[in-house]
């Protein structure tokens, strides 16, 4: 039987709402919805029917002459474009950047120069290895992308949830990189550097040890995006209007205190939500809790760099706070979620070569070698060089000069010189450079043989390691040992494990030995070479997350499990003390279109209990009637919300109606402090207040599996 049109694609009464009024505001279309623009093709051809391809009788073959239908195939071919080498997998946010106070004395950065004058800034965080449609909770370095939009350009600060980098020159990156990512002969692990690979080149590649504590201590596994410090890594430098220098690293401060998961945690989080992070930073800006970080400079002198242990130009090595204090000097604040996500985060392109007058570059050779890199990226990814054309790379002040031409340029100057110098004055002439206004480079002395070698004080690769371990809490130093004890199981060549425990041995004895047993290591190894001996340096408490903490529960979520008779003042009460703490909460029901309260009243829930696992909240709490228990104690995804939430460590709330499923998920309610029974309103301030501390740590022995 011959199809009709009706049957293939929309119905009669919808084609019979296909009308179309030509009005002097454009043509408009008459929609039950009211009137919304006219489909049209790129070349702006109103379109009839977006359902059926023109065809050469009812059912003959569609035609070459079908214009709309090759438009839209052809630009749906070409789609994408090339995802990043690396960081593919990012988020971003619009927001400002506000100073404090004048940096004249320091530098001549316009942007520090009027207090309390807001710059735009665009932010995007990313992990490193996975590809674009990774899961967020990866163990991973985050990146902390940050562009600002100054009154004299754009100053873009590229930098890591981590402030050191796993190798000194820029050189090495793509060895790195291409170890990190999956193994070329099989396609995978996706994502992921608990492969044979990345420890292999690790292994081999001392200089890496001060990161391998960081990537295996929780900064990898981070709470929320909301909940990281940035860094800008590299030593720069900040020039005054006098043409004085002076040394420079940036941190961006979390206003919410740090927080990290467990890794246990992490992994059941990416079965959940694989978007974990980038909900979480839409939820919290569409909620208008606005994510906030300070700006802090650590500033120092040509004199601390000389006397200082390490080079300042070696990318794997800090300053610890405790030497050279941070300054914050301002705040960073994002308030706006994008509009189009490919047209903003996607195309978006940060370099560490984009910067302005009163900053400059050091010679850190990781630094130096991004310097090309960046550039060079973004002409393969963007396709074109005028890629600053894009209205997300486009400098917010005015900007002039004579580069022309090439694909999709769309910001064409008038006038007749595109060269100078040139004799047409006025407009025509177009711009000129300014030697007063303009970027000068720091005229740093410059001499010396051309040499390919590695200096000599970028040789000691295990004291800064030795130190950020030595500054963690037990917990923490116990998560880095779980951490290398995971990621060295999944490599299968014996070799490699026992290389790495030979190096841990330079770093510390305990955290060695507990590796070692971990991977069930038959033999010791002997300690690694070490090209310098490992130095006891002061302990930083700067470098742990959780001494690091917040003091309040704002921001964080809690997840309330509710069941028909969930006694309606209760939550009142719950609700209304996670509302005083900033917090927010989320009501999980057996099914989603919610539960009738004790008092009669229907509660909509947020989401199905096994959409909305414990995983996904920072505490939980059991609002259960004992109808509901009963019910929710033979479901085995509600046993695991409440034994996961116990095995993570989390502050649990419960009626006292709810025991039958505590029982049968294995928690007992007098387990510890963190197991708090509640009765009626007022217990739940005290609650939320509990919560405070995130996770009851002292849990830790008794759920050690984690
Ligand atoms: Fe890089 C992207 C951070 C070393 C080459 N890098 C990229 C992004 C961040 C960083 C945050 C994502 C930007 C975005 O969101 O679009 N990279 C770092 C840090 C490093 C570092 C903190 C060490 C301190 N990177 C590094 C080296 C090289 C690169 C040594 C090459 C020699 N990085 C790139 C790149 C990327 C990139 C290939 C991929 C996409 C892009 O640049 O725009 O050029």
């Amino acid at each position: 039987m011959a199809k009709t049109k009706q049957a293939a694609g929309l119905t009669a009464a919808q084609l019979g709402e296909q009308k179309i009024s030509r009005g002097t505001g454009g043509e408009t279309h008459q929609t039950a919805g009211g009137d919304v623009p006219v489909l049209t093709t790129q070349q702006g051809t109103p379109v009839a029917d977006d359902q059926n391809s023109l065809r050469a009788g009812q059912r003959g073959p569609t035609l070459m002459e079908d214009t709309h239908f090759r438009e839209k195939i052809f630009h749906f071919d070409h789609e994408r474009i090339p995802e990043r080498v690396v960081h593919a997998r990012g988020y971003g946010a619009h927001g400002f950047f506000e100073p404090y106070e004048s940096l004249a004395d320091i530098t001549k950065a316009d942007l520090f120069q009027r207090p309390g004058e807001k710059v735009p800034a665009f932010v995007r965080f990313s992990t490193v290895a996975g590809s674009k449609g990774s899961a967020d909770l990866a163990r991973d370095v985050r990146g902390f992308a940050v562009k600002l939009y100054t009154q004299e350009g754009n100053w873009d600060i590229v930098g890591n949830n981590i402030p050191v980098f796993f190798i000194q020159d820029a050189i090495k990156f793509p060895d790195l990189i291409h170890a990190a990512k999956p193994e070329p002969d099989r396609g995978f692990p996706q994502a992921q550097t608990a492969h044979d690979n990345f420890w292999d080149f690790i292994s081999l590649t001392p200089e890496s040890m001060n990161m391998v504590m960081w990537i295996m201590s929780d900064r990898t596994i981070p709470r929320s995006l909301r909940f990281m410090e940035g860094f800008g890594v590299h030593t720069f430098r900040m020039v005054n209007a006098k043409g004085k220098s002076t040394f420079v690293k940036f941190h961006w401060k979390p206003k919410l205190g740090m927080q990290s998961v467990v890794w246990n945690e992490a992994l059941k989080v990416n079965g959940a939500d694989p978007d974990f992070h980038r909900r979480d930073l839409w939820d919290a800006i569409q909620a208008g809790d606005f994510p906030e970080w300070e700006l802090g400079l650590q500033l120092f002198d040509e004199d601390f760099a000389n006397s200082f242990d390490f080079d300042v130009l070696d990318a794997t090595k800090i300053i610890p706070e405790e030497l050279v204090p941070v300054r914050r000097v301002g705040r960073l604040v994002l308030n706006r979620c994008v509009d189009n996500f490919f047209a903003e985060t996607e195309q978006v392109a940060f370099m560490t070569q984009n910067i302005v007058p009163g900053i400059d570059f050091t010679n850190d050779p990781l630094l130096q070698g991004r310097n090309f890199s960046y550039l060079d990226t973004q002409l393969k990814r963007l396709g074109s060089t005028n890629f600053t054309h894009l209205p997300i790379n486009a400098p917010k002040c005015p900007f002039h000069h004579f580069q022309q031409d090439g694909h999709m340029a769309f910001h064409n100057p008038k006038g007749r010189a595109n060269y100078e110098p040139n004799s047409w004055g006025g407009e025509q002439g177009g711009p000129r450079e300014s030697p007063e206004k303009g970027f000068a480079s720091y005229p740093e002395e410059m001499d010396g043989p051309k040499l390919r070698i590695r200096a000599e004080s970028f040789a000691d690769h295990y004291s800064q390691a030795r130190q950020f371990y030595r500054s963690q809490t037990e917990v923490e130093q116990a998560h880095i040992a779980s951490a290398l004890i995971f990621e060295l199981s999944k490599v299968e060549t014996l070799a490699i494990r026992a290389r790495m425990v030979a190096h841990l041995l330079n770093i510390d004895d305990a955290l060695a030995n507990a590796v070692a047993e971990g991977l069930r290591l038959r033999e010791m190894p002997k300690p690694a070479d070490a090209a310098q001996p490992t130095k006891d340096l002061e302990k930083s408490s700067a470098l742990s997350i959780l001494l690091n903490g917040p003091d309040s529960f704002k921001g964080r979520k809690i997840g309330a499990l509710i069941s028909d008779g969930v006694d309606a003042a209760l939550l009142k009460g719950l609700e209304k003390a996670v509302e005083a703490e900033g917090a927010m909460l989320t009501l999980v029901a057996p099914m989603v279109g919610g539960v009738e309260a004790s008092d009669g009243s229907w509660i909509v829930a947020d989401e199905k209990i096994d959409g909305g696992p414990s995983v996904v909240f920072d505490a939980v709490a059991l609002l259960l009637s004992a109808e509901g228990a009963e019910l929710l104690a033979e479901e085995s995804t509600a046993r695991d919300f409440v034994a996961d939430a116990f095995a993570h460590q989390k502050f649990i709330a419960h009626t006292a109606e709810a025991l039958p499923l505590m029982e049968k998920a294995g928690v007992k309610p007098d387990a510890d402090e963190g197991v708090i029974a509640l009765s009626v309103a007022k217990d739940t301030a005290g609650f939320v207040e509990a919560c405070r501390k995130l996770r009851l740590w002292t849990r830790g022995p008794r759920v050690k599996q984690v």
